[in-house]
């Protein structure tokens, strides 16, 4: 790591590692998986494909190395649903998936593109084959959310960033029950003026819990003549009031380089929604969609991104 070009994650060198050439069936795209480690050790993805109508579904992918190898199910794992749930209209988009040892279930917290917009919805699912939906948690316009894997005292507690003007910011709110949503907070700012993340900016993955905190890898978009352009910075939040800035790092750590990243249906994008955590605790297989076209993989270190944020703290505006 030099203090110029902090490498804090390494592309894989098979990226990317899925595109809707390897599908078993049609579809348009496939990126912005949510990611679960499942209990034999397996990576699995909840993959985002889109179809040609332009509406997405949910896909499981397989891989016993989460590297290569993928068996990706035969047709769409998790389609939309907009007979039982009209919010699905458009599609389900970007899930995030957290494992909750309270409830021994997967809770997947994704996009449902209602015809008023976008809104977070959650599903529970113990196999990746059936899923319990509870519909639409928090209203149109709203997504980036992840739910933590446990209550914080007596509630659960979500990220989210909801839409409301024109500047647009990472909330947090808390629920008895995950259906209920209330004591809303605000968590994290979108910057202003010249900076990467000025404006616009939200969740990426679910929240890394370390010992010093919440680790939160976040998008910022940066609107340019040419459009946009979609970075990762990180920041770090109190354990028992998770909406408290602890660290927030100045510059961004991974933005669009390769040209996967840089040319797609959307270029300038890398937008990872989950992660796997190896057995030396400190290692992160960072899955993330390339310019919403291609699924691709870098590695990292929580440790290195912790002694990053130490360097690299400013909360400047
Ligand atoms: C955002 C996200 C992603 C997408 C990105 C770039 O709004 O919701 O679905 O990858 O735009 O198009």
């Amino acid at each position: 790591m030099n203090h110029l070009h902090p490498e804090l994650f390494r592309r894989h060198k098979l990226n990317p590692i899925l595109t809707a050439a390897d599908w078993p069936y049609p579809i348009n795209s496939v990126f912005n998986a949510g990611v679960a480690l499942m209990p034999d050790g397996t990576t699995l993805l909840l993959c985002r494909c889109e179809d040609r109508r332009g509406h997405s579904h949910l896909c499981v992918a397989r891989s016993a190395n989460g590297i290569d190898d993928w068996q990706i199910d035969p047709q769409p794992t998790m389609p939309a649903d907009p007979e039982h749930h009209p919010e699905e209209l458009w599609g389900i988009e970007d899930p995030r998936i957290t494992f909750v040892p309270e409830l021994g279930k997967y809770v997947i917290v994704y996009t449902a593109y209602t015809r008023d917009g976008p809104g977070v919805a959650l599903a529970l699912t113990e196999d990746f084959h059936q899923f319990e939906r509870y519909g639409l948690i928090m209203p149109p316009e709203d997504k980036d959310a992840a739910l933590l894997p446990h209550r914080i005292g007596e509630y659960w507690a979500m990220i989210h960033r909801p839409v409301g003007g024109p500047r647009a910011h990472m909330w947090i709110s808390y629920s008895p029950d995950l259906r209920h949503w209330g004591s809303h907070k605000l968590m994290l700012e979108a910057r202003r003026g010249a900076w990467w993340d000025a404006n616009k900016i939200g969740l990426s993955p679910p929240p890394i819990e370390t010992p010093e905190g919440w680790l939160v890898i976040y998008h910022g978009v940066r609107v340019t003549a040419a459009g946009a352009i979609y970075r990762l910075g990180l920041a770090l939040f109190d354990l028992n009031t998770p909406e408290r800035l602890i660290m927030r790092g100045e510059d961004w750590v991974f933005g669009p380089e390769e040209p996967y990243e840089m040319h797609g249906d959307v270029g300038n994008v890398v937008f990872p929604c989950g992660y796997t955590i190896l057995p030396d605790n400190d290692t992160i297989h960072l899955y993330y969609g390339g310019a919403d076209s291609c699924i691709a993989l870098a590695t990292g270190s929580i440790n290195n991104m912790m002694e990053w944020l130490h360097a690299n703290n400013g909360q400047t505006q």
